[in-house]
């Protein structure tokens, strides 16, 4: 059993990419469990085989607490943990080659208290990644692209588990966006050039001495364009999770 998280800030794409995966794994007749571990969630574009909401609703935790939606989804984040035991049974008994698991809308409510480490570290399964959602908006420009960078090494260090970066929903690009984006972290000295032309003063200082810190420090790895609504970039998202495991294997 391999666990991938689906991890972005709000509307990156996360659903929905948990959705074109499972059925690009399906069409290569892999067994997927689809996991949703969002409670304040309304509406998914998948049918989740084993879901968050039949343990913890946001809904419900609202009525029963008198909370507004920020902090019932706070605590409905916090609930997740007394369930995991369960939770991870039902996983189980599907016995399921992948699990894909669709995390909260709210990044920073999942990955920055203490339930998200705790959830991914329980339900992993003998092994597990997490695929981060880059903003493609964001990602299309230099300083906007360091930023990106910034939230990805925060959750990776975060979760201690293998990352991968994903240019989310590519097809709202151009060719030649997505080939500057894929070079900046292939030849770091590209993006320290495209900083370098974009911003000014202390700004340009510091990006630039972030590029170097990422480039140096290794997080400045390959990055998969990809696009659900195509499915363009799947396969090559399916190879680099096979490596983790691969390596993984060789490893234990
Ligand atoms: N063009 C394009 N749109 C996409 C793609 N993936 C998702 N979207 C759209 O982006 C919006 C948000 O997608 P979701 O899958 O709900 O994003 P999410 O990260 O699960 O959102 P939250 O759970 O609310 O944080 C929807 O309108 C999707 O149709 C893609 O690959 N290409
Ligand atoms: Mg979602």
């Amino acid at each position: 059993m391999f666990t991938c998280f689906l991890v972005g800030t709000a509307g990156s794409g996360k659903s929905t990419l948990t959705q074109a995966y499972a059925n690009w794994l399906t069409r290569n007749q892999f067994n997927v469990a689809l996991v949703n571990l969002d409670p304040g969630v309304r509406r998914l574009p998948y049918a989740p085989d084993v879901d968050i909401r039949d343990y913890v609703s946001l809904e419900e935790v609202m009525d029963k607490y008198d909370l507004g939606p920020n902090g019932g989804l706070i605590a409905s984040i916090d609930m997740m943990a007394n369930y995991i035991g369960e939770f991870k049974e039902e996983i189980e008994e599907l016995k399921p080659t992948y699990v894909l698991a669709d995390t909260p809308g709210q990044l920073e409510l999942f990955a920055f208290r203490s339930t998200g480490p705790l959830v991914t570290t329980a339900i992993s399964g003998e092994s597990s990644c997490l695929v981060f959602l880059m903003d493609p908006l964001l990602s299309r420009s230099p300083t906007g692209f360091v930023s990106m960078l910034l939230l990805s090494a925060s959750v990776e260090y975060r979760f201690n588990l293998p990352q991968i970066n994903v240019l989310s929903k590519a097809d709202t690009l151009t060719e030649d966006e997505i080939e500057r984006i894929v070079e900046w972290v292939e030849d770091p000295q590209t993006l320290l050039n495209a900083i370098d032309q974009e911003a000014t003063g202390i700004r340009r200082e510091i990006s630039i001495n972030l590029g170097e810190i990422f480039a140096n420090a290794g997080f400045l790895r390959e990055i998969i364009p990809l696009s659900s609504l195509t499915f363009y970039g799947l396969d090559n998202l399916y190879a680099v999770v096979e490596r983790i495991y691969t390596d993984r294997e060789g490893f234990i």
